[in-house]
């Protein structure tokens, strides 16, 4: 088993990380061992989670180590990754959290908060109720102390599926900056930056099945194992306040402009994805590869990514969409990576405006169909009214009431026009989703 080729001791923390999950685990953190292996010195993460104590109470006992297996149909290998030093629930350890984001050697705080963690209205704007919760106050107060103290700004990177994700970021902050601490605005202007980023590797959640397989492999317990598949993908705006490890050298891909990679990912991959796990949950099955399998759901699939999202997509040099097709469904079949479709299934309120509505609205300015979106869209209408269960999502309770009644169109304009829930993003798009979905 391969393990840490470094010192840990000798690492100071460089890097606040907000979403510990198994996610960033899988890859931010795989990169940054990677490149500490490799003799950089000093970019050692610490994890936050807001509220939940789980992963502390991984990772903490076992110092932050975990293993990371990567899985296919060829078998499965695995190494221990040292880059995590400590996770610190935001909730019970703030003082703390405060001292490490005011350390002069931390260069970058980053982020897979999940869409909904950035706090945003269906306008776009920034919900201040629950941003109060949310990690910008926390971030705001330590800009304080480090613009008092001298010791720089920050690169602020989000690592999450939002398309223009550093742009989001920094509009948002600034949005929280303005009212709650606008003397602050011109100095996080001008001393930080957050770079957009395409983040992309599936990772299912760890189950206790797992757990005992890698105990197995490691001869001991490891309650902070993280599964994947062998592909990863980082793509990264070079736009750093203070510096970065060099990633680059790891497999990552340090560009001026993000937006082909993150568009492409977001309408081809999500986008398919979200659509497997509706359709796919609403034939029955449970997880991605079985739903890859079902002839009835397959050729929808097929059909999201190469005509309807990729003529979408403004390809970058050398970028080749069809290839990409070939290599998500690919991955998609995977059959050693048991991944759920009720893990995709939850948050389509914040996933879908991005993923779907975006391919939807410009193929309507082409005059195209969208026969396997609007399938998509009456899948999740009937999660929604109750067919998979319980719907895990922040507008569950506002959803389903307004799915219970009317046709899958009638929903949709409820959903999408005027000021029904998701409208605020979409209009004028949800008057002619509404009308396709009724024909
Ligand atoms: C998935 C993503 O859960 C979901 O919504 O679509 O987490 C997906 O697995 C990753 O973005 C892949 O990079």
């Amino acid at each position: 088993m391969a393990v840490p080729a470094y010192d840990r001791n000798e690492q100071r923390v460089g890097i606040v990380h907000f979403g510990i999950g198994a996610f960033h685990r899988a890859h931010q953190a795989w990169y940054t061992d990677a490149a500490m292996n490799a003799g950089e010195r000093d970019w050692a993460i610490l994890g936050v989670s807001m509220r939940s104590p789980g992963v502390a109470a991984q990772l903490n006992p076992q110092d932050g180590l975990y293993t990371l297996v990567e899985c296919s149909a060829q078998g499965r290998s695995a190494r221990v990754i040292g880059s995590v030093h400590e996770v610190l629930v935001a909730g019970v350890a703030r003082a703390r959290l405060a001292m490490a984001l005011t350390a002069p050697q931390t260069r970058i705080v980053s982020f897979t908060v999940t869409e909904k963690g950035y706090c945003r209205k269906a306008d776009g704007s920034l919900d201040f109720d629950a941003a109060a919760r949310g990690f910008y106050p926390i971030l705001s107060d330590a800009l304080r102390e480090r613009q008092a103290t001298g010791c720089g700004g920050l690169t602020l990177l989000s690592c999450d599926n939002l398309a223009d994700n550093g742009r989001q970021l920094a509009r948002l902050m600034r949005e929280w900056l303005a009212r709650e601490a606008p003397d602050l605005v011109e100095w996080f202007e001008t001393e930080c930056t957050c770079p957009s980023t395409m983040v992309d590797r599936i990772v299912p959640a760890t189950t206790s099945a797992d757990r005992a397989e890698v105990a197995q492999l490691l001869g001991c317990l490891d309650e902070g194992a993280v599964m994947t598949e062998p592909f990863s993908q980082w793509v990264i705006e070079d736009r750093f306040a203070r510096g970065r490890p060099a990633w680059e050298k790891f497999g990552a891909q340090l560009v001026a402009d993000v937006a082909p990679y993150e568009t492409a990912k977001l309408r081809m991959l999500n986008g398919a994805h979200s659509a497997l796990a509706y359709l796919g949950l609403q034939r029955g099955h449970t997880y991605v590869h079985e739903a890859m399998g079902d002839g009835a759901i397959r050729p929808l699939i097929e059909g999201i990514m190469r005509d309807e999202a990729a003529p979408t997509v403004a390809a970058a040099p050398g970028q080749d969409l069809d290839a990409y097709a070939d290599a998500l469904l690919a991955r998609f079949d995977n059959p050693a990576l048991n991944h759920k479709l009720i893990q995709i299934a939850m948050d389509g309120s914040q996933k879908i405006p991005q993923r779907w509505l975006e391919t939807l609205e410009a193929q309507r300015l082409e005059q195209r169909e969208c026969p396997g979106l609007l399938a998509a869209i009456s899948a999740w209408i009937a999660h929604l009214r109750g067919a998979n269960g319980l719907v895990d999502d922040p507008l569950a309770d506002s959803l389903c009431a307004v799915a219970q009644h009317g046709s899958d169109a009638e929903v949709a304009a409820k959903l999408f026009t005027g000021d029904g829930l998701l409208a605020g993003f979409w209009n004028p798009r949800g008057e002619a989703l509404a009308r396709a979905l009724a024909t």
